[in-house]
C-alpha cells in the first residue's frame, strides 16, 4: 500500500529543491530511547521543569547531573534506528537538504546525517558554567564520582552543567537562525515524532507553511500540527521513514 497516493505531494516531491525536517524524540523510540510524553515517558515521573531547567540544577546538581547521566547510559547502548538511517538516504535525493533535531543523543550524526542542527545541544557535552571550560564524558563523570556531594566543580569553582538547552533558557543563536532560514526556504517540510508543543522549535512547521512548504508528517498519533499538513504518516518513524524514501527515490528517478 503506497504511502504517496496524493498528485500534488508527487508533483512537490518531484519539483523539491529545499527539504527540511525536524526530529523529536519519536524517532528515537525504537532505538530504546523513552519519549517525553510516552507511556514510560521521562516526565511522567518527575515533570521537565523539575529536571531539565537552570533552576533545577542550581537547587540539586547532583540530581540533575544523575538523571543525564542514566539518559547518557541508555544512549550509549542505543544505536540509529531504520528510521534515522532513512533519513540519510532521503538527504541524497533533494539539492538542499536541512536536518532540525530537538534530540540531545546525537545518534543522527551516528547514522551518518550530515547538515544537522541540533537546537536542544548534545548530552555528550558538558561545560563550566563559570570559565566555559569544555568537558568530555570521562573526565565528567571522574569529577562527579570523587567529588564529596557528587556535585561537578570545576577547578575554578564553577558548576559543571550539560551542554543543552533547559526550559526558560535562550536557544543556541547560530542553530535557531540557520533552523529558521531552512524552514522560511523549505518547500517540503517533514515533522517527525514530535508531539509539536515546545517552542520556539514548534513553531517551525507552522513557519515553513506560511511560506509556502508543503507539510508532511510523520507520527504514531495526532499532534497540534496534523490539520496542516498534506499528509499524515500514522506510524512508527521506523517503519514509515524507509518506505517513504523508497517512494521519493521512484519519484525524483521517474522525473
Ligand atoms: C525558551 C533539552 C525563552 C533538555 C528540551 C507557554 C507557551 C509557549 C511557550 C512557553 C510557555 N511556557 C514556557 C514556554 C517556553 C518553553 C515551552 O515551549 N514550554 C512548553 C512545554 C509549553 N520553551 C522553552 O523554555 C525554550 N526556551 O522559550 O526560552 C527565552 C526567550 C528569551 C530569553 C530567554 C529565554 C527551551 C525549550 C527547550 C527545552 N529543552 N530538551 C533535555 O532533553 O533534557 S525540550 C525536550 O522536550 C525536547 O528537546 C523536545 O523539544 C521536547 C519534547 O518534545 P518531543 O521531542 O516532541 O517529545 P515528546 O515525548 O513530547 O513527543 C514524542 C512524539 O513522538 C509524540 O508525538 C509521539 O506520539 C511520537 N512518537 C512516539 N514514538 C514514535 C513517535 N513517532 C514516530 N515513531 C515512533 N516510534
Ligand atoms: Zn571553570
Amino acid at each position: 500500500m503506497a504511502l504517496i497516493n496524493n498528485a500534488h505531494l508527487r508533483d512537490k516531491i518531484r519539483n523539491a529543491q529545499n527539504v527540511a525536517v525536524l526530529t523529536g524524540a519519536g524517532i528515537s523510540a525504537e532505538s530504546g530511547i523513552p519519549t517525553f510524553r510516552g507511556e514510560n515517558g521521562i516526565w511522567n515521573k518527575l515533570s521537565p521543569q523539575e529536571l531539565a531547567s537552570f533552576e533545577a540544577f542550581y537547587r540539586n546538581a547532583a540530581m540533575v547531573v544523575e538523571w543525564y547521566r542514566q539518559r547518557r547510559q541508555i544512549i550509549n547502548n542505543a544505536s540509529p534506528n531504520p528510521g534515522h538511517r532513512a533519513l540519510v538516504e532521503i538527504e541524497k535525493l533533494f539539492p538542499h537538504f536541512t536536518l532540525i533535531t530537538q534530540n540531545i543523543d546525537g545518534l543522527h550524526q551516528r547514522a551518518g546525517s550530515h547538515n544537522t542542527i541540533e537546537l536542544h545541544g548534545n548530552i555528550m557535552e558538558n561545560y563550566c558554567i563559570r570559565c566555559g571550560r569544555h568537558f568530555n564524558i570521562t573526565e565528567f563523570d571522574h569529577i562527579i564520582d570523587t567529588s564529596f556531594d557528587h556535585v561537578p566543580r570545576c577547578d575554578c569553582g564553577g558548576l559543571i552543567r550539560p551542554n543543552v538547552v533547559w526550559f526558560g533558557e535562550m536557544l543556541p543563536q547560530d542553530a535557531l537562525e540557520h533552523a529558521f532560514q531552512a524552514a522560511e526556504k523549505s518547500d517540503l517540510f517533514i515533522s517527525v515524532g514530535t508531539s509539536a508543543q515546545v517552542r520556539p522549535a514548534a513553531d517551525l512547521p507552522f513557519l515553513a507553511h506560511e511560506n509556502g512548504a508543503m507539510l508532511i508528517e510523520i507520527n504514531t498519533e495526532l499532534t497540534p500540527l496534523t490539520p496542516l499538513v498534506e499528509a499524515f504518516f500514522q506510524g512508527p518513524a521506523g517503519i514509515i521513514l524507509p518506505q517513504l524514501h523508497q517512494e521519493m527515490q521512484e519519484i525524483r528517478q521517474a522525473a
